[in-house]
């Protein structure tokens, strides 16, 4: 049974892009959305995320007809779901749980228009047993249909997970080239499965289970989040030893079997930091260097936040006639990582907010991928590069943009350099 209409639910980051892939295909696809205003805005051609090139192959598949946004699903061969899977509320020190909820209302909302031969896809990254629970709340909703768990290869209606693993800022290119883990729960769902990536992905489509699919993509950012931790271990560990960590790194790196990550003010963005913690809540007593990983690296902005208190120390030691109220901060960078304007989750939003309440002085940000400052940072000013430089005494690079590696701080000499594009 071949696929006509796909559907896909939540048009986000990811969602969004998929769908648009599709339908550049001359596939229908019918993208769902709890947000009319996102709905209304894909209707117009338009996007309302940044991503480069999404809003060409959106405005494409809008204008040729094979792209529509609704609030409410509708019939289709294939569904999609790409939803965000958050934490439920938790108290500082506990290890978070993932919320299930945004998958629960999307089988809920798609289960009423499923029918004989469909094909459901969770894109959405998960905890180990979340597609058989999907399969479960599938099966309470329609019992006239029969699911893998059931009846395994002659299902009704066939699942799998299918983990999305594109990098933002690259997301077109990779979602086409990028290899892909394709679990399903029978045999059947996973051939299925290849069939309909097979519309757009030049990367191999790679078959194993449903748990598997799960646990790799899990793997994959907790993998990224230990390294990150050993380098941001390590950039502790060489301050107190007077070692520069980057030349230290990059020496390490010369041996053909060590590749050490960069160091940096903590990690950001919605998966690196988030995903470890679903193998932590699943596994607690067994994910001993992967909850360690996390650890280390969410307590990295504290311990850029007392080098600037140290700096500050230092300045006024040299400067006695200034008192605290003279010092300008300058915190270079807000994004969540180099040259793009995404500040969710970022490391230094939050290092900067912080050094704004506890410094009497004046606070300013240089962020070039920004028109203004953001209205949850209060207190903080956005100026260039030229003016930091000028009236800033203590200099704090957060992130290492294009814009900032060519700053010559040869004569400045109050610096917190968690980047080392300064070394
Ligand atoms: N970071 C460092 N040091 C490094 C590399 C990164 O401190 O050497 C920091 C970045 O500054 C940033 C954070 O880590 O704050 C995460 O950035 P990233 O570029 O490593 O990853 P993301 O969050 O943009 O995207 C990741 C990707 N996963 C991997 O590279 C294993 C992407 O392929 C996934 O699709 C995405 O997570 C996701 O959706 O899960």
């Amino acid at each position: 049974m071949s696929f006509e209409t796909i559907s896909v639910i939540g048009l986000g980051y990811i969602g969004l892009p998929t769908a648009a892939m599709f339908a550049s295909c001359k596939k229908n696809v019918i993208g769902v959305d709890v947000c009319q205003k996102a709905v209304e805005t894909i209707n117009a051609g338009k996007i309302h995320i940044v991503e480069p090139e999404l809003d060409i192959v959106v405005s494409a598949a809008v204008t040729e007809g094979y792209l529509k946004a609704v609030l409410t699903p509708e019939p289709a061969d294939a569904f999609l779901i790409a939803v965000p899977t958050p934490f439920k509320p938790y108290n500082d020190g506990d290890v978070p749980e993932p919320d299930l909820s945004y998958i629960e209302s999307a089988i809920k909302a798609i289960s009423p228009v499923l029918k004989k031969g469909d094909l459901v896809i969770l894109e959405s990254t998960s905890p180990v047993g979340t597609t058989e629970q999907m399969a479960e709340w599938l099966a309470i909703q329609r019992p006239d249909l029969s699911f893998p768990q059931q009846v395994g290869e002659s299902a009704d209606v066939n699942l799998a997970h299918c983990p999305e693993r594109v990098l933002p800022g690259k997301v077109i290119c990779e979602l086409v080239q990028n290899d892909r883990v394709i679990g399903g729960m029978s045999a059947r769902c996973s051939e299925r499965s290849v069939e309909l990536y097979k519309t757009f992905v030049e990367g191999e489509c790679v078959i194993t289970n449903a748990r598997t699919a799960e646990m790799a993509k899990l793997t994959e950012n907790s993998s990224r989040d230990v390294q990150i931790a050993f380098a941001n271990e390590l950039s502790i560990i060489c301050d107190e030893l007077d070692i520069n960590v980057w030349e230290l790194i990059a020496l390490a790196n010369r041996h053909p079997r060590v590749n050490i990550l960069q160091p940096g003010p903590g990690v950001g963005g919605h998966c690196i930091a988030v995903d470890p913690w679903f193998i932590v809540s699943k596994t607690p007593e067994e994910a001993k260097i992967i909850h360690t990983a996390r650890l280390v690296n969410d307590s990295k902005p504290e311990w850029v936040i007392n080098k600037v208190k140290l700096a500050i120390t230092d300045f006024l030691q040299a400067n006695p006639d200034k008192t605290a109220r003279d010092i300008t901060i300058a915190c270079y960078g807000l994004a969540f990582k180099p040259d793009i304007d995404d500040l969710r989750e970022s490391p230094a939003m939050g290092i900067t907010q912080k050094i704004a309440d506890m410094h009497v002085g004046r606070t300013v940000a240089i962020e070039p991928n920004i028109q203004e400052i953001p209205k949850k940072l209060t207190s903080v000013e956005l100026v260039d590069v030229e003016l930091a430089l000028v009236e800033a005494d203590i200099q704090v690079m957060l992130v290492d943009h294009k814009e900032f590696k060519c700053i010559n701080i040869k004569e400045i000499k109050f610096i917190v350099d968690t980047k080392g594009v300064w070394k």
